[in-house]
């Protein structure tokens, strides 16, 4: 049998199969059509099948489905093994499509910059490379074409899956380069920029919309999933600000972060796609984590976030800096009924329930509180061979003394405590 690429023919009608305790048909949907494709049909069971996904009953009600419904595309809930994706093939006489190939191709779809489109291209070929069999298309863009119209003979799938291989290390090395040359930026930022924020979140949960409102940008936001794939920093300063009662507050400027949105049984073989959000939030002083306080399932996605940071920053460099504080935003507070906002406001009596679209002021409270909250006074001592150090300080703190000594540039200072940690080495008694 020959595979069939996603989105040919009659390929855009899809039936969706969800199996097991955790599945979830609109959410599975929502991503079938955030592709494009049209949801003609569902099916769902307790148990999953070691051997086919569903089991046999089940298996045979699905191929009625497909025909009942003209639809050319099965869609599972779950990653199946090349056999079980067979086994359904057959069972269903249409192309079988697994959560994690529809998440891969949603990334793709949606990869604008360089170094996302490597990425989805490398989970593509890891997702690919147990899975290769003669006449696999995607493999022409390889080998520049040709590839594919050879037989399927063992030599030609050797052949095939060295490409892919080779093809795979390339992509390595590149990514690997460009983290190295982020690390480089990242570092200087540390120790000489402003308060670092870092939005991360459920896919959908307005992270952008957030970053939008508070630095005045026109990042594309729209109501599909993983519509952000890059990270994206901007300032805010205290202008964009608003002050409280009419009395102006000292607030020192902050860059925020908007990071790639996560989503629960996240395919493994997209982890790379995730290097520049985990950065971002391993290096951020304040952590804001935003959810869709309108779904259904936003304890589970608020808990898939912090499971999948935590997996992920227990690896993360120890530079000691953990003091890290986070906040918790239930956004999108303008479409949740009255009763269930009291429940969540119980069930999380620290969090900043706000709008997005209507107004993040809320929000900006509450960073500007927790930046604020740590201000400290301390005295520097800059040697001069550093002075590139002090005018940032200009920027950001709030200087009560400087004198130009022969050791260095003496200086008193109150500044925001991740930032005071930063000039740690520089403080005299
Ligand atoms: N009703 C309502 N909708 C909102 C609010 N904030 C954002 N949205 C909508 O929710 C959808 C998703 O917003 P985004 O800002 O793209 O979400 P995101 O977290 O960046 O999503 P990804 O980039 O896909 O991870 C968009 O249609 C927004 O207009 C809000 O406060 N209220
Ligand atoms: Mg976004």
């Amino acid at each position: 049998m020959v595979e069939k690429e996603l989105g040919q023919g009659n390929e855009e009608k899809a039936v969706l199969v969800a199996a097991g305790e955790d599945r979830q048909i609109p959410e599975l949907s929502r991503l079938a059509q955030t592709l494009g494709l049209e949801v003609v049909g569902e099916l769902e069971q307790v148990r999953r099948d070691p051997v086919g996904y569903v089991g046999r009953g089940k298996r045979e009600e699905l191929g009625e489905l497909v025909e009942a419904t003209g639809a050319g595309l099965v869609v599972t809930d779950d990653e199946l093994s090349p056999s079980q994706t067979r086994v359904l093939e057959k069972a269903s006489e249409a192309t079988v499509v697994d959560r994690t190939l529809l998440i891969i191709r949603i990334f793709e779809a949606h990869a604008r910059d360089a170094a996302s489109r490597l990425e989805v291209e490398l989970a593509e070929l890891s997702y690919r490379l147990p899975r290769v069999r003669g006449g696999y298309r995607a493999l022409s863009r390889l080998g520049g074409g040709g590839v594919t119209t050879r037989g399927p003979g063992e030599q030609q799938l050797e052949y095939d899956r060295r490409v892919i291989r080779q093809r795979m290390e390339r992509i390595r090395r590149r990514l690997g380069e460009e983290r190295a040359a982020r690390t480089v930026r990242g570092a200087r930022l540390k120790s000489e920029g402003p308060p670092r924020v870092t939005l991360v979140g459920y896919t959908n949960a307005g992270k952008t919309t957030i970053l939008n409102a508070l630095s005045g940008e026109q990042r594309s936001s729209a109501d599909r999933l993983f519509e952000t794939l890059e990270t994206t920093t901007r300032l805010v300063s205290a202008s964009h600000g608003h002050s409280r009662n009419g009395v102006a507050v000292v607030r020192p400027d902050f860059v925020l972060t908007d990071t790639v949105g996560f989503i629960r049984k996240l395919p493994t073989q997209l982890v790379h796609s995730f290097a520049s959000t985990l950065e971002a939030s391993s290096g951020a002083d304040v952590v804001v984590l935003c959810a869709d306080a309108s779904s259904e399932h936003v304890e589970e996605e608020i808990q898939t976030v912090k499971s999948t940071l935590s997996e992920t920053l227990l690896e993360a460099d120890g530079d000691g800096e953990s003091r890290q504080e986070t906040i918790l935003c239930l956004n999108k507070a303008d479409v949740v009924p009255e009763d269930r906002r009291r429940a969540l406001m119980m069930r999380y009596p620290e969090a900043v329930f706000m709008s997005a679209i209507r107004y993040a002021g809320p929000l900006l409270d509450a960073v500007n509180d927790r930046l604020a909250r740590s201000r400290v006074r301390v005295r520097l001592l800059i040697p001069h061979a550093e002075h590139g150090l002090v005018s940032p300080l200009y920027e950001h703190a709030e200087i009560h003394e400087r004198n130009d000594t022969a050791q260095g540039i003496e200086m008193d200072v109150t500044l925001a405590e991740p930032q005071a940690r930063r000039y740690a080495h520089y403080t005299i008694a």
